[in-house]
């Protein structure tokens, strides 16, 4: 059984990664007013990757007798100045949900919830991932520019991105 704090804790990440699907349908629907389709493609891949990471907690608290409530989401941004700047964006806000999946492993610490602790190693992993994947755009777009055909390479090169399954293997909806 899920302690109430862990329920409570868990239940706070599903809004974050929901929100984090949101910020990132957001800055798809930015680079397509930009005629920008390979940057709106690699942030709809990032959009579904995440709600795929508020799933891994809904079904974990499911899973665990738990309740799971839905918390309401914030508007995200619509407007940035530039790729780069949504990119930048998109770090500041990854390195926010780091933070919040520290927290929760310390809490699984705190209370030995094991269980919990076990499945928060993968997001742990999976957080150095995601920054390092942001970070690598924005190393490219250091390289290539904002501008004319460096711009449309960069573009093209993100359009490659394959979206990750949602759930591990065996797990379903
Ligand atoms: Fe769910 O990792 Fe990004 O936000």
């Amino acid at each position: 059984m899920i302690s109430q704090r862990m329920q409570d804790a868990m239940n706070q990440q599903i809004q974050h990664e929901t929100f984090s699907a949101y910020l990132y349908f957001s800055m798809a629907a930015y680079f397509h007013s930009k005629g920008l389709d390979g940057m709106a493609h690699w942030m709809k891949a990032q959009a579904q990757e995440e709600f795929g990471h508020a799933l891994r907690f809904f079904n974990h608290i499911n899973e665990r007798g738990g309740r799971i409530e839905l918390y309401a989401l914030d508007q995200p941004d619509h407007e940035w100045n530039s790729p780069r700047d949504a990119f930048n964006a998109a770090l500041k806000h990854e390195q926010f949900i780091t933070g919040k999946i520290n927290d929760l492993a310390k809490l699984a610490d705190d209370e030995n919830d094991r269980a919990a602790g076990i499945m928060l190693q993968w997001f742990i992993e999976e957080q150095v991932e995601e920054e390092d994947s942001v970070n690598k755009v924005l190393d490219l777009l250091n390289i290539a520019g904002e501008q004319g055909p460096g711009l449309l390479m960069a573009d093209r090169e993100l359009e490659q991105r394959v979206p990750g399954a949602i759930l591990p293997p065996g797990e379903t909806i």
